[in-house]
């Protein structure tokens, strides 16, 4: 990219309660967002997937390096096939990878190497991360701030699915290598999160779990 001109920011100023009453309702609606993992096989309607995607890729990233990519997949081979080496990796972390620690942090969420969801919801979005973009003569250029980036732009996308009322999980099979071979991305690119997006099913329940309230999330100096 050449040097940036400068254009007039467009920025619209609230009248202060307006601000509070906007602030209260989007709380409000981001507090009814639960990782769901019983989900329905319905499709998502036309558009929406393409607009939550344009939101996550407006998120600010390090020198504006957009360093993310992400894969929507939805045919039913596809998932059945990261269904399948998802459960492979799940299976080895379940028995063997993971800590006793770690297992008992998981015990509240009641997950196991299962995971049905990856073939039953309509849609997989596969979010990679990208090391290094290429220039117009296939340099090499380095990116910034990579997880910080990926990280903001895969909560914004989880925001505005949540906002067009499509349930996700957040879904980190480890390791996640076998989301470059199945979805033919780069070696430089590497699956940050794989994200299980649509309606949850009818039965879906949560665990009783809850957020840290505000003075305990926060201090203010
Ligand atoms: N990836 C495993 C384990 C897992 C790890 C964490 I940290 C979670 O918050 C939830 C699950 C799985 O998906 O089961």
């Amino acid at each position: 990219m050449t040097a940036a001109r400068f254009i007039p920011l467009d920025f619209r100023e609230r009248p202060a309660a307006e601000m509070r009453e906007r602030a209260a309702l989007f709380s409000e609606l981001m507090r009814r967002r639960r990782t769901v993992r019983h989900f329905d096989s319905r499709p998502i309607p036309d558009g929406v997937i393409e607009h939550a995607l344009i939101t996550a890729g407006s998120a600010p990233s390090g020198a504006n390096r957009q360093p993310w990519h992400f894969v929507v997949v939805s045919d039913p081979a596809k998932k059945a096939a990261i269904r399948e080496a998802a459960e492979k990796e799940e299976r080895e972390f379940y028995s063997r990878r993971a800590s006793k620690e770690w297992l008992e942090a998981l015990e509240p969420l009641g997950t196991d190497a299962d995971k049905p969801f990856l073939a039953t919801a309509p849609v997989l979005i596969a979010i990679f991360l990208r090391r290094f973009n290429f220039d117009a003569d296939a340099k090499r250029l380095k990116n910034y701030y990579t997880a910080e980036s990926v990280g903001i732009a895969t909560g914004m996308l989880i925001a505005a699915l949540h906002n067009a009322g499509v349930a996700t999980l957040t879904h980190t099979p480890s390791p996640m290598r076998f989301l470059n071979d199945l979805l033919d991305r780069p070696p430089h690119e590497r699956a940050f999160v794989l994200l299980v997006a649509g309606y949850p099913s009818r039965d879906a329940v949560v665990p009783e779990i809850g957020k840290y309230p505000l003075d305990e999330l926060a201090s203010f100096v």
